[in-house]
Parts: structure tokens; sequence; C-alpha cells
């Protein structure tokens, strides 16, 4: 562990680490920064969780102290001050996972740099996918998940897509801490994002939004 905020956060002492995330954030450091150290925190929660040294109210904690950062560093992430909308984006955690927070900064993120986000969120089943794209018309579908379930949740919710004649009008992309360019492909979906600003820049290449 090289940060003493991944340390706080790492260490269960949330009064300390939103202390230091809002003395970083107010230094002027790179929002982004914060939240990739938030992130490499709850990997290691993560990790004591898997070895049994974490139990759920950890998870949970860890879930807390992540999204009050979050809303402090969302604020500060310097938008495009784009108005006009580029293009519209669909987006869920799929079937099964609730887990919302990396989501929510992908859905934060797309609408700073001008998308229209249509947020289905948590637990969407794959019909509701497919009634979305019929309603809404999105050039982008986005899956988000967690949960090693996902992966089939993915696929199935893809196949939905598929059988109900939308899937050449949308371009699918997946992401979520676990998933991969395995997943993807297993899914079938058209790309994987390894983070939200990758999410915003399929969305880019996508709906050909200058950049
Ligand atoms: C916080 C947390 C929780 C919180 C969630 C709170 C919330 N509102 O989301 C709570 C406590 C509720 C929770 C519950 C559970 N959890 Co949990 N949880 C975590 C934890 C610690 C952090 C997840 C997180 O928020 N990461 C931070 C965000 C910012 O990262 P991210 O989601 O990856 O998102 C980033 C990118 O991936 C990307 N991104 C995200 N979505 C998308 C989408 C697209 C399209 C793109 C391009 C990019 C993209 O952008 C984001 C920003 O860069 C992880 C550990 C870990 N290593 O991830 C475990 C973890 C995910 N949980 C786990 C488990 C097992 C569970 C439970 C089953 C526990 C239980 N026994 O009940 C339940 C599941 C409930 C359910 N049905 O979903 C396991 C999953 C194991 C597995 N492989 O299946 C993990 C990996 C912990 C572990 N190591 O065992 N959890």
């Amino acid at each position: 562990m090289s940060h003493e905020l991944v340390e706080a956060m790492a260490g269960m002492k949330e009064q300390e680490a939103l202390d230091l995330a809002k003395k970083m954030l107010d230094g002027g450091e790179d929002p982004l920064k914060v939240l990739d150290l938030c992130r490499e925190a709850v990997e290691v929660v993560g990790k004591r969780f898997e070895e049994g040294k974490y139990f759920l109210p950890e998870l949970m904690m860890a879930g807390e102290m992540l999204k009050q950062i979050s809303d402090m560093a969302k604020p500060l992430i310097q938008t495009e001050q784009k108005v006009e909308r580029s293009g519209k984006v669909l987006i869920g955690t799929v079937e099964g996972d609730i887990h919302d927070i990396g989501k929510d900064i992908v859905v934060f993120l797309l609408d700073v740099n001008g998308f229209e986000v249509h947020d289905l969120g948590v637990d969407v089943p794959r019909q509701k996918f497919v009634d979305a794209i019929k309603e809404v018309q999105p050039q982008v579908v986005g899956m988000s998940g967690l949960l090693t379930l996902a992966y089939d949740a993915m696929k199935n919710t893809v196949e939905a897509i598929e059988e109900s004649g939308l899937r050449d009008k949308v371009k699918i992309m997946i992401g979520g801490g676990g998933m991969s360019e395995e997943v993807r492909a297993y899914a079938g979906a058209d790309a994987y994002g390894g983070d939200a600003m990758a999410a915003v820049n399929l969305s880019k290449e996508w709906t050909g939004a200058s950049s």
C-alpha cells in the first residue's frame, strides 16, 4: 500500500479517509486521481473480504466511504462545457448485481461530456434493457457488473437484444471490476472499458462526437 488515503480507507478509518480526500481535493489534486486511489483501496478491502479477514460490514463501509468521496470529487471534474447533447447512452447494472458506485461515476462522466444518459439503475432484467432500447433509441448501451454471475447476465442481455432484432442498432460496452476482454467476448459485446473515461471515449467513437 502506497498512499495514506489508500491506507485509511482500507483500514476502515472513515473520518481520516474523508479528511484526507477533502484535503487533497481542496489542494487542487486531480479528482480522477483521488477516485483512482479509492479504487485501489476498495481492491484491498475486496481482497481482505475474500481472505475472510473482512466481512459484509467492511464492504458496506468501503462502499459508504467511496460514495462520499465520489460525491466530493464529482463536482470538481473538468467538464467540456459542451451543452448540446452529442448522443444517447443507455446504461445499467445487469440482473442479479446491485453494485452501482462505478456505474454512477460512468454516468456522471458521460453526462458532463455531453451525452444524454438514461440510467436504468441496478439489477436490470434483460427485458428492461430491450424495452428501453426501443423507447430511448440510444446509439450506445453500457452494461456494468462486478459479480461473476454478471458474465451470464451480460451474455443473456446481449442475446435478448439480438433476439428482438435490435443488435445492429446499438454498440454495446461492458465494464465494472472483474470484467475483462474475455468476458466481452463471452457476452458478445462490442467493447470492454476498464474505467469511466474508457466509457466516454468509446461513446465518443461510436457516436462520432468530437473529442
Ligand atoms: C463496495 C462493494 C459492495 C457494496 C456495493 C455498494 C454499491 N452501492 O455499489 C455492497 C456492500 C452492497 C456489496 C455487496 C456485495 N458484494 Co461487493 N464489493 C464492493 C467492493 C468492495 C467495491 C466495489 C466498488 O464500488 N468499486 C469501486 C468502483 C469505482 O469501481 P468499479 O465498480 O470497478 O467501476 C469502475 C470501472 O470498473 C468502470 N466501470 C464500471 N461500470 C462500467 C460500465 C461500463 C460500460 C464501462 C465501460 C466501465 C465501467 O468505471 C468505474 C470508474 O472507473 C468490491 C471489491 C472490488 N475489488 O471491487 C466488492 C465485490 C465486488 N463484492 C463482492 C461480493 C461477493 C458481494 C456480495 C455477494 C457479498 C454478500 N455476500 O452479500 C454482495 C452482492 C450483492 C449483489 N447482488 O450485487 C465480490 C465479488 C466476487 C465475484 N467475483 O463475484 C467483490 C469483488 C469482493 C471480493 N473480492 O470478494 N459490495
